[in-house]
């Protein structure tokens, strides 16, 4: 989990500058990548002057943060953005983002709207559609910047000619919640009460026939219906009178209107507990720091001339995770072999292999968490390679510090004999015995001597080997000995040294065939985890169409009700092209 941010106050995330131009601001996107949790992107949308920027200082559970503006002219500019502790889910944090007012006649730029409308609808998990009023042909004109999304949003870099991708826009487009501010009227529909979302699914009827006027009318009812998964609508009474409202901020909510207090608070509760996570395509999360990104991809594309394709964004991204994702997982499995440097050098190879082992399947857990659209398990290869160069230093630095501790144990064993050895001390009959016997005696405390790791033959051997010259030349000097006894000696010493050269090759052996299991079983391990998470994936991607499948059969319902038996055939199809991609997802396959 990262840690909780804390941001005093709201700060513009897209400058809107004069002539169209959209520029992030650094600060923000710094702010935005730091929170590596999840976000319940909120963002907010509608006219000018319309109470936008209070509500959402209500979201934020503050009386202050957004600015409200109490002229005529417009306040907010470009999109700000608020990242508070998510109240229900600590390890969500919430993000908050205030448009500019649409339709400002000062600014009179249309297509500039266009681009706020559509960074809102891509940025956010959940979008709030701010009127005033009711819901009638005003604000539905008001909303015809949701018709424009099919020239504003791509999903795929090369669609097929002549397909429409909106069917799509479903899995990516974030819920849909209507507020209607200072509403008048009584929810009732033919003498009947009704609730809310009746009455924007009411509002959302479409009309029989296919004249200009009909089709207008219906037009962005049918983008609403047929973009969104989920229709939501609150109605909110006039926070207090007419005369009070341009100080609404200083006001305490017992100064309010009770009505207008409980909606509020509803609306509120609804966005803090069913307002949804941002995710990706397949439901993969979106965290703050991928937001950054995202908003930073689409500004470039924007500004670039071109339309924000979803495609291009998601592989883009990717990149810029899966590298990041080898980065976090290699400093992991380095922090973890770090924390068990106190046990260098380690007595056996399997205990280094078992320390080894440990630190890769932690590492392993961030690069997988992190990873996602590894085409090929491209970063996944490439963290194996690198993780093998870590493995190796490390493994390096265990058998230079056994040497290095075998070479202090031995020097220290030795160092009377050496004394013994200058001072001729063997240099007489019965010399060679002494020297054996001191030898001897080097050995086992050298062999009983704890610790020594996995060097701990070759030092031996390598001291021995010094030796082998001193000790020829003492049993040649010592007369005490036969010429047969001289040659035993000699064979003796042989025999032991061919002994001492056998373990050798033994222990290499050894080594060579516990570092060849180890790779198998670190291959394995990698193999069991990405199908794990592949495998899950593939659930999700089921899962999602499953809900795609069921919001597209409702809006199917709707449309043969209509009586637009076209749209119906439409939808049919995409319905079943859905069904087709959940039996073609077979078990994962590595390459
Ligand atoms: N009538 C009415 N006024 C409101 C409501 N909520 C806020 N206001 C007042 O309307 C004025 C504008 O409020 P903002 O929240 O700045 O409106 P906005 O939609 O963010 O405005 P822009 O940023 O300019 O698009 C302020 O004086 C608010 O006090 C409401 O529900 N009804
Ligand atoms: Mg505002």
């Amino acid at each position: 989990m990262s840690a909780q941010i804390h941001m005093k106050d709201p700060i513009c995330l897209i400058e809107n500058r004069n002539s169209n131009e959209f520029v992030i601001n650094t600060e923000a996107e710094q702010i935005l990548s730091q929170i590596t949790d999840p976000v319940v992107v909120v963002a907010i949308v509608g006219k000018y002057r319309t109470g936008k920027s209070y509500l959402m200082n209500k979201l934020a559970g503050r009386k202050t943060g957004f600015p409200l503006g109490s002229t005529i002219q417009s306040k907010t500019k470009g999109i700000w953005m608020w990242c508070v502790p998510h109240p229900r889910q600590p390890s969500h944090t919430l993000v908050l983002l205030d448009t500019e007012g649409l339709g400002d006649v000062e600014k009179g730029d249309s297509k500039n709207d266009g681009w706020i409308f559509s960074l809102a609808v891509l940025l956010s998990s959940n979008l709030v559609y701010n009127s005033m009023g009711t819901i009638d042909h005003q604000s539905m004109e008001q909303l015809h910047y949701v018709t424009e999304l099919t020239n504003l949003i791509k999903i795929k870099s090369n669609p097929k000619e002549g397909k429409d991708e909106s069917g799509e826009f479903k899995r990516i487009f974030p819920s849909f919640t209507w507020c209607v501010r200072d509403f008048s009227l009584i929810l009732e529909l033919d003498g009947k009460k009704v609730t809310e979302d009746d009455y924007l699914m009411n509002s959302l009827r479409l009309k029989k026939g296919t004249d200009r006027k009909t089709q207008d009318f219906n037009l962005p009812r049918e983008c609403i219906l047929h973009y969104f998964h989920s229709h939501k609508c609150f109605v909110f009474d006039q926070p207090t009178s007419s005369r009070n409202l341009h100080r609404l901020e200083e006001l305490q909510e017992q100064n309010l209107e009770e009505t207008f207090v409980e909606q509020a608070q509803k609306f509120c509760g609804y966005i803090h507990r069913d307002g949804i996570a941002k995710t990706l395509p397949g439901g993969l999360l979106v965290t703050g720091r991928m937001l950054a990104h995202l908003t930073s991809l689409y500004i470039e594309t924007i500004m670039s001339g071109s339309v924000p394709c979803m495609e291009n964004a998601i592989l883009a991204l990717s990149v810029i995770e899966n590298t990041g994702a080898v980065q976090d997982a290699l400093a992991k499995y380095e922090t973890c072999m770090n924390e068990h440097l106190p046990r260098f050098p380690t007595e056996t190879l399997q205990e280094f292999l078992y320390l080894h082992q440990g630190s890769e399947k932690e590492a392993l857990e961030v690069f997988l968490k992190r990873s996602f659209n590894d085409e090929n398990q491209d970063f996944q290869k490439e963290f194996k390679n690198l993780l093998d160069n870590k493995m190796k230093e490390f493994s390096e630095r265990n058998e230079r510090e056994s040497t290095e501790r075998c070479q202090t144990i031995i020097q220290k064993l030795s160092e009377s004999l050496e004394q013994r050895i200058s001072q001729g001390e063997f240099s007489k009959p019965g010399g060679h015995k002494l020297f054996l016997k001191e030898k001897m005696t080097i050995m086992e405390e050298y062999n009983t001597t704890p610790h020594k790791g996995l060097k701990s033959l070759e030092v031996l051997q390598e001291f021995i080997s010094n030796k082998k010259a001193t000790e020829a030349a003492i049993l040649q000097a010592d007369e005490s000995l036969t010429a047969k006894e001289k040659e035993i000696a000699e064979s003796q010493a042989e025999t032991a040294e061919a002994e001492r050269q056998r373990q050798i090759l033994e222990e290499k052996e050894k080594y060579l065939q516990e570092s060849m299991e180890n790779q198998k079983k670190s291959f394995e391990q990698h193999e069991k985890m990405l199908i794990e998470k592949m495998e899950a994936d593939r659930q999700k991607l089921i899962a999602e169409n499953g809900r795609v499948i069921a919001q597209k059969l409702q809006e199917q319902n709707a449309m043969l009700t209509a009586g637009f038996q076209s749209k119906v055939n439409d939808l049919q199809r995409e319905i079943a092209d859905l069904n087709r991609m959940n039996r073609d997802t077979g078990p994962c396959i590595l390459l």
